[in-house]
């Protein structure tokens, strides 16, 4: 018997990329536009490239090229041509005088996925400030564009309202959105000021890595994950108990991609301040995706353009390592899988140890056991070992999150403080668990 379920209805695309200069064809480049148009509705049916020196200005490509994508676009039945590059306003409306087809860009494409990922307030605000201030510079341009685009890939968004608005209200739009998400922001700042006594740890990586299922299966959370780019949109920090007891601050964020448009980078500025903060990143890679080194790359590429320190210290978490073939243990990082729950425990152990070595670790001396000195310490540091010993003493090991001078101000003043010695490290010894 036939499947009664309707058949989904891609739109078939025509997509372009030109390399200029001395770019070369590297493998993986097209796989993720392909991944990127299929998530936003579309079907790759036919490809085309083009060497040259410099874009042309007029049309980007070639006017031989452009006459050829006409013909292509007949053949194949489709009338969606994507370019993986940016053009400017007027080369989409030649491309499309020229092709006879809508024509989209890059960053247009991406917005678009962003547009319908977007689920919270939050995210809605920003992604539509991203495509306006896009679209801006570009509004007599897509008087043109929109008005044949009809419905499909790139329409969503400030699109459909974009004819009736002219640049005026377009700008004042664009002050009222940055008015709200600067609101959100100052509401974050207030929340992240309770989080200072907390190691911040912060989940990176290429999207679609596995950053958001790890997340839920450490912190038994039930995130929004799928198998396509761009699932999570938004910060969402969980707390995390370790193997020793101690809670660490774990978050999960927007996934990376290779030439992240410059727009969204901006508009996303608040959500990606969680990764410039962290006190550790764990930089997730899908083990089982072959185009894993230039996924690192770009991860690599786009913390430096979002301005995260070299110096955050950085663990490699290969993830999704059920799905691979004659697995092998990496030479550097952890080897995990969020599904079967291996590596984990090595994961977190690891953990400890990245947040041991970021800590100044002391010992007290107390004459008694003083337990407004105890409690300050049990929220603000690490507490290794409380003993009471023969002498009559209360001895603590224990680490300060943030800094000697934040405990030596609590305990000056007080009179039953014998001693206070820094050490030079973490103390070694077993964590339990
Ligand atoms: N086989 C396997 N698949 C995984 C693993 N972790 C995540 N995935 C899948 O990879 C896809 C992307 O996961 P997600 O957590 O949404 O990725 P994110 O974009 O980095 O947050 C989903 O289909 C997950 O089910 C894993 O350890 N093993
Ligand atoms: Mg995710």
């Amino acid at each position: 018997m036939l499947s009664t379920s309707e058949p989904v209805e891609f739109e078939r695309v025509l997509l372009v990329r030109a390399y200029i200069g001395n770019e070369s064809e590297e493998a993986g480049s097209t796989q993720e536009m392909t991944a990127l148009i299929q998530s936003a509705g579309g079907s790759v049916v036919a490809q085309e490239s083009q060497k040259r020196k410099t874009p042309d200005p007029r049309l980007f490509i070639g006017r031989g090229k452009a006459d050829e994508l006409r013909e292509i676009a007949l053949r194949e039945n489709t009338n969606t041509i994507i370019f993986d590059h940016n053009l400017s306003s007027g080369q989409v409306s030649r491309l499309e005088e020229a092709t006879n087809c809508k024509v989209i860009d890059r960053t247009e494409l991406i917005l678009a996925i962003f547009a319908e990922q977007a689920r919270t307030r939050e995210a809605k605000l920003q992604i539509e400030l991203a495509q306006l201030k896009y679209a801006l510079p570009r509004l007599s341009g897509m008087w043109h564009h929109f008005s044949r685009l009809g419905a499909g890939i790139g329409t969503r968004g400030p699109g459909e309202t974009q004819l009736e608005i002219d640049r005026r209200r377009a700008r004042s739009r664009i002050s009222y959105l940055e008015k709200k998400i600067e609101e959100i922001e100052s509401r974050w700042k207030v929340v992240s000021a309770g989080r200072t006594g907390m190691f911040n740890i912060t989940i990176v990586g290429y999207t679609n890595a596995g950053k958001s299922t790890l997340l839920n299966t450490l912190c038994s959370t039930e995130l929004y994950t799928a198998d396509k780019p761009f699932a999570t949109l938004d910060t969402t920090s969980r707390r995390l108990i370790l193997p020793d007891s101690s809670k660490v601050l774990i978050s999960d964020t927007v996934g990376f991609i290779e030439r992240l448009p410059e727009t969204l980078v901006a508009s996303f500025h608040t959500t990606l301040d969680v990764v410039r903060k962290a006190d550790l990143l764990l930089v997730t890679v899908d083990r089982s995706s072959s185009s894993r080194g230039r996924h690192i790359d770009t991860v690599r590429k786009t913390l430096k353009r979002i301005g995260v320190e070299e110096s955050v210290p950085r663990l490699i978490v290969w993830t999704k390592c059920d799905a691979v073939e004659d697995f092998r243990h990496p030479r550097s990082g952890v080897a995990i899988s969020a599904l079967s729950e291996f590596g984990l425990d090595v994961l977190l152990n690891q953990i400890i140890g990245y947040r041991d070595r970021s800590l100044d670790w002391f010992e007290l001396s107390l004459e008694c056991y003083d337990s407004s000195i105890l409690n300050w310490l049990y929220s603000n540091c690490i507490v290794r070992d409380v003993a009471n010993c023969e002498d009559g003493f209360v001895r603590v090991l224990a680490g300060a999150l943030r800094g000697y001078d934040s405990v030596k101000g609590k305990i000056e003043g007080s009179n039953n403080v014998r001693s206070f010695v820094r050490l030079s490290g973490p103390p070694q010894t077993e964590h339990v668990g």
